[in-house]
């Protein structure tokens, strides 16, 4: 269809503002969800878009609008927010003005993100009745969706793709990794144009203040402020059981606590000062001292006893009762989803505040002396 590729330059805009304002639950690889552009025909089978539109005496150059024709429009299949009160299709402004600017309308198809790889693949492996733009549900490591003949290449369309085209030719490690083995680029990578696209640790600064506490700076400083929250009535209703320190899901735990004992535990593989390239799972010693230092938190009750299957959900619920001290997430999460559960809260003084990492200036020994003064005498 010459008006969907006519379109393709705004529509894959589109996606990059939706999957950064959709947030990515902590798969936040740069070349992950990847969307691409679904043809419902073969994608040469009319010749090049940039022939096309000169055909048309209509040339994109890379600003708005992306078409002098009223009325377009190109469907999107894609993931809609995590919060379940919001509906991207509807609430996101951003969305709006890009469709305004570019004179064109999307015809939103937007499924929830927690059913969005069952509902997707599916759709997918039949082939029909997709939208011409997909967001995929993977990484399609085995390149099935190419192989499967029902997307473009996008790299046949560059002439009609100038910002695109553009963004690879300056990143050209995101190029490389979005090339397929047959050296076309099918994949348009999730991109943040957000500068707090960062999860960080959060703490309940409020309990801190009643502590008379300072920000911890080092892992036996945050030790020694867990065990305050644990023992002392933080939220004040007389019961001195009912405070959880620290409500992480396990998903974050290695975010959290891996840069403190030299471990890159989320990507795996990191290079030391010589440049030799390690994997932190088979650091032993350091990787041991993790493990041990998070089973520390889980024994002393200072680590939720269910963060294996908490969620967000559960954790927010634990911020409305204000039994939680800690807890660690993207960075915006500290006023939309953790300080907002104070009925107080007013946007100006966080709850929830996000701290720096704890620093990794101690040694297994100084933390198993602190925790397990005993077991090494
Ligand atoms: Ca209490």
């Amino acid at each position: 269809m010459r008006m969907t590729k006519k379109v393709t330059a705004l529509a894959l805009a589109a996606v990059l503002a939706a999957a950064s304002l959709a947030g990515c639950n902590g798969n936040n690889d740069s070349s992950s969800s990847g969307s691409t552009n679904s043809g419902s025909t073969s994608s040469n089978s009319d010749g090049s878009s940039s022939s096309s539109q000169e055909a048309e005496g209509f040339s994109y150059t890379g600003a708005a609008p992306v078409t002098d024709q009223d009325g377009a429009t190109v469907s999107m299949l894609a993931m809609n927010s995590w919060y379940s009160t919001v509906d991207l299709s509807k609430d996101a402004q951003i969305l709006d003005e890009i469709q305004s600017r570019a004179n064109v309308t999307i015809d939103w198809n937007m499924i929830d993100p927690t059913i969005y790889a069952d509902t997707v693949s599916p759709m997918l492996a039949a082939g029909s009745d997709l939208q011409d733009i997909v967001q995929l549900p993977d990484l399609d490591s085995n390149m099935s969706y190419i192989k499967s003949g029902m997307f473009v290449a996008l790299d046949e369309h560059f002439d009609s793709m100038p910002n695109y085209k553009k963004f690879l030719d300056e990143n050209p490690n995101i190029k490389a990794m979005l090339t397929a083995t047959d050296g076309h680029i099918y994949y348009v990578p999730q991109t943040v144009v957000t500068n707090n696209y960062q999860p960080c640790m959060m703490i309940n600064v409020r309990w801190l203040e009643q502590l008379n506490m300072s920000e911890p700076k080092t892992l036996d400083e945050f030790v020694a402020m867990l065990r305050a929250f644990r023992d002392n009535d933080m939220n004040g209703n007389g019961d001195t059981t009912d405070e959880i320190p620290m409500s992480v899901t396990s998903g974050y735990l290695p975010y959290l606590f891996g840069p403190a004992f030299g471990l890159d535990l989320v990507s795996g593989f990191y290079a030391d000062d010589a440049g030799k390239v390690h994997y932190s799972y088979y650091e032993s010693e350091n990787y041991k001292a993790y493990l041990e230092f998070v089973k520390s938190l889980y024994d002393e009750g200072l680590l939720e006893m269910e963060y294996t299957s908490l969620n967000r959900d559960q954790i927010t619920s634990r911020c409305a009762q204000n039994t939680t001290g800690v807890t660690f997430d993207f960075s915006w999460q500290m006023s939309t989803l953790y300080s907002a559960q104070f009925p107080d809260y007013d946007g100006t003084e966080p709850v929830f505040k996000g701290v720096g990492p704890v620093s990794g200036e101690y040694t297994a020994t100084t933390w198993a002396e602190t925790l397990y003064p005993a077991s090494l005498a």
